[in-house]
């Protein structure tokens, strides 16, 4: 397969990658890495020139989602030649990256094929790759357990296992989850809370988590664990509880609707916005070593907290339009989300920039906009 197989070709501007060759030009094989001065860790070993964004390739995976696009645009603006990963559709889901794609190269992958993962990684030979492709929705985790646990678990493990086989000194990153907190053991969460995760989608993040810290152990590979909590934006998709309220309230206001039906209004979560979050994944690869970290707010706030806030910013009183739906209700739920971002602040030096209710408004400022030139997409799903 090629590029071609998906149609990319124009959107990549047929560029190719130059394969296989190292930062310094000279063709690398399998293992090149692997007589290398042995009481070192991995990746000091790679002899590459890490001073410089300009010759840096780093692999996203999941790039068509909320964080890929940001993270795209953050490697871009640092250089990097941006390699994005993408799974077959009969509908190419790219209107998140739309704005990139002469930018950045497309290739065919997929989480649940070791093989399409293999030969990713061998041909592109990344310094870094990013590991965010996901079943990121949770309700669906209980209509999918399995596949949940394919995509979230294994997919993690065949990532890992494509650097380890190809080049262990490839630096890993990988999406975890506030999620693995789940019935929550402590207030703040940090990097030592113990897991206890409340959805197969939880379950399945504890595991993509600890297989990152056992290659990490196992092989010397630089691979980190960002644990993040919830971040939102206005690309977020239309079935999480942000987006679903910050689209309804603006179809609300323009006459589209005339209510708005959620569930488990008390639940309360750490907001930020995803633009921030993603400087934080750069920031973990670039550190001397490798490590976990929670990158959250410090603040929590209830669903119901949001529901007002995104209605009070247009003028309505989000009493008369909110609806509580059973069908919205969980089979357990995680009741209390609130992150401790202590170590990212101090050894990465990370700081969100959006606050919470510049968060909320951005994205029913966002939707209006969008629902006013008449774009108006399909129906959240949940
Ligand atoms: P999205 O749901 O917006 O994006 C998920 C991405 O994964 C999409 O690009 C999707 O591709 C891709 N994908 C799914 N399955 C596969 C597969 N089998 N092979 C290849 N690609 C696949 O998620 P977010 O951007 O919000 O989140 C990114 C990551 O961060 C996820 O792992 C999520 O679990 C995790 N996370 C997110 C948080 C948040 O608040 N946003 C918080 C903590 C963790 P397609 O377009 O084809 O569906
Ligand atoms: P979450 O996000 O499950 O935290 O996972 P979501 O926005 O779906 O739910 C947040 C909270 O809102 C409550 N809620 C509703 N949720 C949805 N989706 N729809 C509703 O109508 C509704 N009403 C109330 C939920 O019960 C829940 O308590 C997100 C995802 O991005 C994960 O991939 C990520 O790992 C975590 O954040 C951190």
């Amino acid at each position: 397969m090629n590029d071609d197989s998906l149609g990319l070709r124009a959107a990549t501007g047929g560029r190719g990658v130059p394969w296989p060759v190292g930062a310094d030009g000279k063709v690398v094989h399998y293992g090149a890495c692997r007589s290398a001065r042995r009481r070192l860790p991995r990746w000091h070993a790679t002899g590459r020139d890490d001073t410089s964004n300009m010759s840096k390739r780093a692999i996203i995976t999941g790039i068509t989602g909320q964080d890929g696009s940001y993270l795209a645009e953050l490697l871009l603006e640092k250089g990097y030649h941006v390699v994005g990963v993408v799974r077959r559709s009969s509908a190419p889901n790219l209107w998140r990256i739309e704005h990139l794609l002469d930018r950045i190269e497309l290739r065919p992958a997929d989480l649940l094929d070791q093989l399409s993962i293999l030969r990713l990684i061998d041909e592109v030979r990344p310094h870094e790759v990013y590991n965010l492709a996901a079943m990121s929705f949770v309700p669906a985790s209980w209509d999918t357990p399995l596949l949940t646990g394919e995509f979230n678990s294994q997919g993690v493990t065949r990532v890992l296992e494509a650097i380890r086989q190809v080049d262990r000194s490839i630096r890993f990153y990988q999406a975890s989850s506030s999620e693995m907190f789940g019935k929550v053991r402590e207030v703040p969460q940090s990097e030592m809370t113990p897991f206890h995760p409340r959805s197969p989608y939880g379950v399945s993040k504890v595991y993509g988590h600890y297989i990152t810290v056992n290659y990490r152990e196992s092989y010397d590979m630089f691979a980190c664990s960002g644990i993040l909590f919830n971040h939102e934006s206005p690309r977020r998709g239309l079935e999480f509880v942000t987006r679903k309220v910050t689209d309804g309230v603006a179809r609300i206001k323009l006459g589209l609707s005339d209510s708005l039906a959620l569930g488990n209004l008390d639940a309360q979560r750490d907001w930020g916005f995803a633009g921030d979050y993603v400087k934080a994944m750069w920031l973990m690869l670039q550190q001397p070593s490798p490590d976990d970290y929670v990158v959250a707010t410090g603040e929590t706030h209830a669903v119901r907290e949001l529901v007002q806030i995104a209605f009070e910013h247009v003028g309505l009183d989000w009493e008369r339009y909110v609806k509580v739906d059973p069908r919205y209700l969980r089979p357990a739920e995680v009741d209390l989300l609130i992150g401790d971002p202590s170590k990212a602040r101090q050894e990465l030096g990370w700081r969100q920039e959006v606050d919470f209710r510049g968060l909320v408004t951005m994205m029913v400022d966002a939707d209006l906009a969008r629902l006013e030139k008449g774009g108006v997409p399909a129906q959240p799903l949940a």
